[in-house]
């Protein structure tokens, strides 16, 4: 068994943070945060917050942005750096608490930590940049320039299963562009936020710049949400939840940024290399327990090599040990929650009732031994799935992988394209001409070539197409966009009255 975690500090985790302090939450309520791995076990408890302390909260990142916003975004950014390297020295430390608060297994934890850590350092590097552009004028003796302004106050929802990557990939760009930001973490993982913004207060965030309220998203998430001094909300979540947060934005003429659900696809050609398509389906759909947004749940097969693949990806998923994500024996953690448990099963009953639709391994929560204190559930796979069928269509969000055979490429897209989701693909193949026709015609944000459909890097764009975001991109440059909006200037060197669309006719 790996160490222990280091305890935590019981005192701040019933505390919000707000301008710069630990503050017990003025609804006097609490929610507990227990270990997926064995219930029994007590992360913490957490502010269960109300409406007050939201604005609380806001009235302090209002106060702070006429500071803020006026620090030069390169001095911003050192403060980032500091706070990049304040993560790498305690990476082992929060990879733990992560571990243990939410069950991916550790490498997956750490990894979660390196994705903030790469995200501090990309965004401190945007510091310098921030770049604006300058063009001509339209009359003369004039000219134009357009430059990045920030926004105000930014509220952030943010989810469980990456628990501080996600909250970096939009704390740090909110940060960078001069604004201030109220974060509500998923009710399931406040304590990985609590770590993160620890390291950015060591590094010297100054107060109100970043605060922290705890709660649920129908009394906390929702008090953000319709709050009329918060001007931008940024939500990564399920499609249903963002709905009500896009909706809600659009009654206080708030910017909203919407990262939500993906059903996400390998296809699988003919002359596909198939060990490297089993290890990437296996890692794609079983890693983080099928808990990613970008997890793959279908894979597209060509029918000359289903059977054979089929039998290689079930040989590898029974091989995978389900456990605590602390052991370094265990490849797959919980799920995060009963009602998880209750959902992902709910979706395997649907799945043994739909027609021809075959279980081949799996399909059960698994109970042995000390399995029984936590929510596991075992890798499982459906073969002969039809593209309409609903574990083909939905969103799961378990370790639940779904096998569709197709005749070529063409007919291989089209059941790609069939979901309402468009976050992430892949496709294995040798042949060049089809991987590039593939990247063209899948309708995702994120395309993979012998790759799975898991593992974006922090400088590219991440977000994706229809029912998965509303058209912004986190991740690269990309995430400035959110975070920052446009200013056009122009100036007039002339010394007279020039009239623009009057005088140049
Ligand atoms: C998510 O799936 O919720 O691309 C985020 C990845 C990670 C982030 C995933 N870097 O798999």
């Amino acid at each position: 068994m790996a160490k222990p975690a280091a305890k935590i500090k019981a005192k701040l985790t019933e505390c919000n943070f707000i301008n710069g302090e630990w503050r017990s939450p003025l609804s006097g309520e609490y929610l507990e945060n227990h270990n997926p791995a064995d219930a029994r076990e007590l992360i913490g408890r957490f502010p269960a917050s109300n409406a007050e302390d939201v604005d609380l909260a806001v009235q302090a990142a209002k106060a702070a942005f006429q500071i803020w916003r006026k620090v030069p975004a390169p001095r911003r950014a050192e403060i980032l750096f500091k706070a990049g390297e304040i993560l790498l020295r305690r990476k082992d430390e929060f990879a733990q608490a992560m571990t243990r608060e939410m069950g991916k297994v550790l490498k997956e934890t750490s990894g979660d930590v390196q994705e903030a850590i790469d995200m501090t350092y990309f965004i401190a590097g945007e510091g310098r940049r921030l770049h604006g552009f300058t063009t001509k004028a339209e009359l003369p003796n004039k000219t134009a320039m357009c430059t990045r302004e920030p926004i105000g106050v930014c509220g952030l929802i943010t989810p469980w299963n990456f628990p501080m990557a996600i909250p970096s990939w939009k704390i740090l760009p909110a940060l960078i562009c001069g604004n201030t930001v109220v974060i509500k973490p998923a009710e399931d993982t406040p304590h990985s936020t609590y770590n993160f913004v620890e390291a950015l207060i060591e590094a010297g965030v100054p107060a109100g710049v970043v605060n922290i309220v705890c709660g649920y998203g129908e009394t906390a998430g929702a008090a953000l949400t319709n709050h009329p001094d918060v001007r931008l909300i940024s939500f990564t979540g399920s499609t249903d939840t963002g709905r009500i947060v896009a909706t809600a934005a659009a009654q206080h003429d708030k910017m909203c940024s919407l990262e939500m659900g993906g059903k996400n696809v390998v296809m699988i050609m003919e002359d596909a290399d198939l060990e490297l398509a089993v290890e990437g389906v296996l890692w794609g759909a079983f890693g983080t327990s099928g808990q990613r947004c970008t997890a793959a749940s279908r894979v597209v097969v060509h029918k000359k090599v289903a059977k054979k693949f089929t039998a290689m990806l079930v040989e590898g998923a029974s091989q995978l040990r389900l456990g605590n994500g602390l052991s370094n024996r265990t490849d797959v953690g919980p799920v995060i929650n009963q009602d998880a448990v209750n959902k992902i099963l709910g979706y395997i009953e649907i799945g043994k009732n739909e027609d021809k639709a075959k279980l081949l391994c799996g399909g059960k929560r698994a109970t042995k031994g000390d399995l029984k204190h936590g929510y596991f559930i075992e890798p499982t796979i459906f073969a002969g799935v039809k593209p309409n069928m609903r574990i083909a269509q939905e969103e799961i969000f378990g370790p639940v992988l779904s096998i569709i055979e197709c005749h070529d490429l063409e007919d291989a897209v089209a059941i790609a394209n069939s979901v309402k989701y468009g976050l992430s693909a892949s496709i294995y193949t040798k042949d060049v001409n089809r991987a590039y026709r593939a990247m063209e015609d899948v309708q995702t944000g994120i395309f993979y070539i012998n790759a799975s459909t898991i593992g974006a890097e922090v400088h590219l764009p991440f977000g994706g197409t229809k029912a998965t975001g509303n058209g912004h991109r986190e991740g690269g440059t990309q995430v400035l966009d959110i975070f920052s909006e446009w200013k056009a200037v122009y100036v007039d060197y002339s010394g007279k009255l020039q009239r623009a669309q009057i005088d140049n006719q």
